[in-house]
């Protein structure tokens, strides 16, 4: 197959967090337009969950101490596809082919970290010109039951297995900011333990760490060699930029 290149998409750019299960529609029309019109071949979509998600996920206690809720997960599941199902829609509906792949049916964790995603059926869709659009869910656990299966950490298993040769994550803000609100343009292992206690969000209604954990799991596949970037994917011309590799923007994490 040919090299791929990953895109992740924040929950916060295609939600409104405040309210439970609310879309930013414009958002998304707006980048299923750059999607469309990027041409961009062998393209893996991956998204949040957002609204869609986390906050259903904390009512039933779904976070990352492994606390099981069966019920709840499987509402959960429902809502992430929800969200999924109305991205793949518009991006269709501009002209793109996107096919769903939800990691509840196709990936398994163990307290929490992926161990297993089936990608058969991913390489089939991009070496057919489809677009796989996969999103943040709940999966099930070999330790505890099920457990939250954060995008980040499948846009780190994804890039690492299939070799990508672009990594990027887009987010609502310019970037990793540092704690004076300064955008922090590169972020390697080695500077990353400094960096890292500014990230973290007190009472975050995100149950997979937000920032900080997304920052993480790039930081791990710099370890490995495969570089990303954390941009802002609310901005028009963003995702084109970074999808024709033209970014000049964002944080960039990097092996040294
Ligand atoms: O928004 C979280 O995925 P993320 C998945 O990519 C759920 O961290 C179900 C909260």
């Amino acid at each position: 197959m040919s090299e791929v290149t990953i895109l992740k998409i924040g929950g916060s750019v295609l939600t409104d967090k405040r309210e439970e299960g609310k879309l930013n529609q414009d958002r998304i029309t707006k980048i299923a337009k750059e999607i469309a019109s990027s041409d961009v071949q062998n393209l893996i979509l991956i998204h949040g969950a957002g609204s869609f998600g986390h906050p259903i996920a904390k009512k039933f206690g779904l976070d990352a101490s492994g606390k099981q809720n069966y019920a709840g997960a499987a509402l959960t599941h429902e809502m992430v596809k929800e969200l999924n199902k109305i991205i793949v829609k518009e991006l269709v509906e501009d002209g793109v082919a996107a096919m769903p792949v939800h990691p509840m049916s196709c990936a398994i964790s163990s307290k929490g970290r992926l161990k297993e995603i089936m990608t058969a059926q991913i390489e089939l869709m991009t070496d057919n010109d489809v677009v796989p659009v996969i999103h943040g869910d709940v999966v099930m656990d070999l330790e505890w039951g099920t457990s939250i299966l954060s995008g980040d950490q499948i846009v780190l298993h994804l890039a690492q297995r299939l070799k990508a040769k672009r990594v990027g994550v887009g987010t609502d803000v310019d970037g990793v900011i540092d704690g004076e609100g300064r955008i922090i343009a590169s972020i390697t292992p080695k500077t990353f333990s400094n960096i890292k206690p500014l990230l973290t969000t007190p009472k975050s209604v995100d149950v997979t760490g937000e920032m900080s954990g997304k920052v993480s799991e790039l930081v791990r596949l710099a370890k490995a060699g495969i570089q990303s970037y954390v941009f802002n994917a609310s901005k028009k011309g963003n995702i084109t930029a970074f999808l024709r590799g033209n970014i000049d923007f964002g944080t960039v994490i990097r092996s040294d």
